[in-house]
């Protein structure tokens, strides 16, 4: 993805020239060194860092939602991702986020709903029984991995708030730590991550808010310990490390939109006939799939068409990306 210029006042930009595509590196060694230009002290010192800790979940395999594709391998999963609050590289938030500490954790309710205030996480989910699903997930970048949540659905969760006739859309947002997230420390995108759903689009039983892979609770680098995921669109949409979930009456607005409209819509659905304007999204590389890494045609909505295409009836697909 396309990076902002840092705006004037920001005393930690990174260099126009460093501004890129999302997958040029900006790395953790990049990171250090605009650390020490800048005078930002503290990367330094936590590097290197112990990675998170993770607990064994108890659940059931949801198989009616699961693809047989094979799942990629706990590393590739944890090893080689996106989350710009660790910095921008691959490898980054594994090498980053030890220091990140999802617990204690709460999350904020509010907006258009009956039931609004701050909850645990532990009362957050308690109503609710986890389950595995297998998901794949396609980045803008056009990579992809196939991955064994571990979640409950986002509209049994969201029903529980009692959301109001005015509630059309959900909007989520990701914890500001900067002192615990280094990549928060650069104005790569406006912090914090911002992310949002049509309220139908939340309520399709697809979107699933994960609190663990693989069986363990996520690792810090994957969005511990609350992110979401929607199969069906770019894995940009599966905001991590939520502390805030909305209902809202106009369209959130959402970090890559921000960032770059005319790249990163709000639907930001997998859609192979509709090009990112810098690169095709017609094929797609499986991570891990051999040396050669051979590319594979990404499937309109992700595979899921069956699932999704009825939200987005009538809708200007190439308008609407
Ligand atoms: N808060 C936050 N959430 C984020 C991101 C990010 O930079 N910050 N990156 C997104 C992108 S671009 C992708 S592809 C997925 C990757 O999810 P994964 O680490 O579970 O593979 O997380 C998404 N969620
Ligand atoms: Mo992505």
């Amino acid at each position: 993805m396309l990076i902002k210029r840092p705006r004037p006042g920001d005393s930690a930009g990174i260099l126009p020239s460093q501004i890129t595509a999302e997958g040029t590196y900006l790395s953790r060694r990049t990171l250090l060194q605009a650390a020490l230009a800048a005078g930002v002290t503290g990367i330094g010192a936590a590097w290197p860092e112990p990675a998170s800790a993770t607990t064994d979940l108890t659940f059931k395999r949801n198989e009616a939602f699961s693809t047989t594709e094979a799942p990629n391998s706990y590393e590739d999963v944890t090893g080689y991702n996106n989350f710009y609050e660790f910095g921008t590289g691959k490898s980054d938030p594994a090498a980053n986020s030890g220091r990140f500490k999802p617990t204690p954790w709460t999350v904020t309710i509010s907006g258009e709903a009956e039931t609004t205030g701050k909850f645990t996480l532990e009362d957050f989910l308690k109503p609710h029984a986890l389950e595995e699903r297998v998901y794949r997930l396609r980045c803008v970048e056009a990579w992809s991995m196939v991955i064994p949540w571990v979640g409950v659905p986002l509209g049994d969760v969201l029903k529980r708030f009692k959301p109001t006739s005015k509630a059309k859309y959900v909007a989520f947002k990701t914890v500001m730590r900067p002192s615990e997230m280094p990549g928060q420390r650069y104005a790569v995108l406006d912090w914090p991550y911002v992310e949002g759903l049509r309220i139908d689009e939340a309520m399709n039983p697809l979107s699933l808010l994960a609190v663990g892979v693989y069986g363990k609770t996520l690792p810090n680098q994957n969005g511990a310990p609350l992110r979401l995921v929607t199969p069906w669109k770019y894995g940009f949409k599966g905001i991590k490390s939520i502390v805030e979930i909305s209902f809202t009456e106009k369209e959130p607005p959402t970090s890559w939109n921000i960032s770059a409209s005319h790249e990163y819509g709000f639907y930001a659905n997998v859609n192979p006939n509709v090009d990112h304007p810098r690169w095709s999204q017609a094929r797609e590389r499986r991570i891990g799939a051999g040396l050669f890494n051979a590319r594979i045609p990404t499937q309109m909505f992700n595979g899921y068409e069956k699932e999704v295409a009825g939200l987005y009836r009538g809708m200007d697909l190439a308008k609407n990306y």
